[in-house]
């Protein structure tokens, strides 16, 4: 308390003293007889001085930043395009960073060499054709060169992929990601919002089964149609007026979606069922194959997330009622990524990069780039399943074990087999026995994600 209050009194004491030096300021200056406002040649020069000095600290900052902290402080890039998107961010760079020293240092120095001297005019220099011209067109031209640049890099990564480029949806919901491999035929299965259900179908995927099973379970369920309707004819059960109206309100939009359902039941063809069907779904880690293109196609449940793969250079909105796409080709291994950063426990990351909610933070899914070899085979175990020697499922091979854990398998290096005659299929079978875990993402964080 009482040292708040000398606090205080510190306080109006030296606003008063402020006030009391203006004063004073003022009352030699009328003694000087100058004007309380001239400025003497003593403080142009200081301002003058001034200036300079700020574009030094100004300069001198900027280059200690870019030492300290790198020319783009992201790492080397781990996919195809990334390099040609680092070459266009340099370039950038080359063009801001010298714009950025030519102006400052037009504003400092001359600033300083023509400070106001006594008895020189300023030069009047109204207009120049020649002048406006000049920084018109070349902000122009380089401007131009920027988007044309950038224009074919994103048309390059965001155009139709290629037949053979294996195509992954990743859903996105609060708050986490979900992939869906297109399996064996390499086709995604259809998939529509009315069929989702949270536990047995929550990507909404569309079968001639999971028609069915929405169909009744909006009929049948307990919070469908004939409960409903029973509810609201039963004399003996009491409802408030506003209960019967919201049951009524409900019972009114099933009928008006079962109606639908029906509608999607007679118009499906259960040839495409197998689309859907040969799907295979992850969390928590998503692999990829080193030198495999990827057609990513990107849905949401709720709110606009962004699937943001920093390592890979790519980001992209996801987007509720609408699909959206990016391609690209990894092209280094994780482990390749882990010896070439020193980096022991380093993982690629795939974040959300659209603040989405309380969780956003949490939204990210490990991903996991693997040698052909190694991918396939664990590619094979999702799509056929891989049964151990003792009955039980290995759902993850211990190759992709020791690359997850590497602390689990000290003497294994973490990498696919030298000879690929090996084959994985017989090491995932044969293979140790392997917990069917799955990968634990705090044990997986990535060390230096930048
Ligand atoms: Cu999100």
């Amino acid at each position: 308390m009482v040292t708040k209050l000398i606090i205080l009194l510190v306080i109006v004491l030296g606003v008063v003293a402020a006030a009391q030096l203006m004063r004073l300021y003022e009352l030699s200056a009328k003694m000087r007889k100058e004007g309380e406002h001239d400025i003497s040649r003593r403080d142009n020069r200081l301002n003058a001085g001034l200036m300079l000095a700020f574009m030094i600290v100004l300069f001198g900052g900027f280059i200690w930043l870019m030492v300290q902290y790198g020319w783009v402080g992201r790492g080397e890039a781990a996919s195809v395009h990334g390099h040609e998107l680092d070459w266009l961010l340099n370039l950038n760079f080359v063009i801001v960073i010298a714009v950025f020293f030519l102006c400052n240092f037009l504003l400092f120095f001359y600033a300083w060499k023509y400070v106001k001297k006594p008895g020189v005019p300023a030069y009047y220099f109204p207009h120049d054709n020649k002048l406006e011209m000049v920084w018109t067109v070349i902000p122009a031209i380089v401007l131009a060169v920027i988007i044309i640049f950038g224009l074919r890099s994103w048309n390059s990564v965001t155009d139709q992929a290629p037949d053979d480029a294996v195509v992954v949806e990743l859903f996105s919901k609060q708050f986490d990601w979900t992939a869906r491999y297109s399996g064996e035929d390499n086709k995604l299965g259809k998939f529509d919002y009315k069929l989702t259900e949270d536990a047995k179908n929550e990507l909404a995927l569309m079968t001639t089964e999971s028609i069915q099973e929405a169909i009744d379970s909006m009929q049948m369920g307990l919070k469908g149609i004939d409960n409903l309707e029973s509810q609201l004819n039963d004399r003996h059960i009491m409802l408030t007026p506003e209960d019967r109206d919201a049951k009524r309100k409900d019972l009114g939009n099933k009928e008006k979606l079962i109606r639908l359902l029906h509608q999607m039941k007679a118009k499906h063809d259960s040839k495409i069922d197998k689309q859907a069907l040969d799907d295979f779904i992850v969390k928590d880690t998503l692999y990829l194959c080193k030198g495999q293109e990827y057609e990513f196609n990107f849905r949401s449940k709720d709110v606009i997330h962004s699937a943001y793969f920093p390592h890979f250079r790519a980001q992209m909105n996801t987007v509720p009622g609408q699909t959206t796409r990016f391609k690209f080709t990894p092209d280094k291994t994780t482990t390749e990524m882990r010896e070439s950063r020193g980096v022991e426990n380093f993982n690629y990351v795939l974040y959300c990069n659209k603040i989405c909610g309380g969780s956003h933070y949490k939204m990210k899914m490990i991903i996991v780039v693997l040698e052909k070899d190694a991918y396939d085979a664990w590619a094979a175990v999702k799509m056929n399943g891989v049964k151990n020697a003792d009955g039980t499922y290995a759902t993850v091979p211990a190759i992709f074990d020791a690359i997850q854990h590497p602390e689990k398998y000290p003497t294994a290096a973490p990498a696919a087999p030298e000879d690929p005659s090996e084959g994985e299929t017989e090491e995932a079978e044969g293979g140790e026995a392997v917990e069917p875990v799955e990968p634990e993402v705090a044990a997986l964080e990535p060390e230096n994600a930048e």
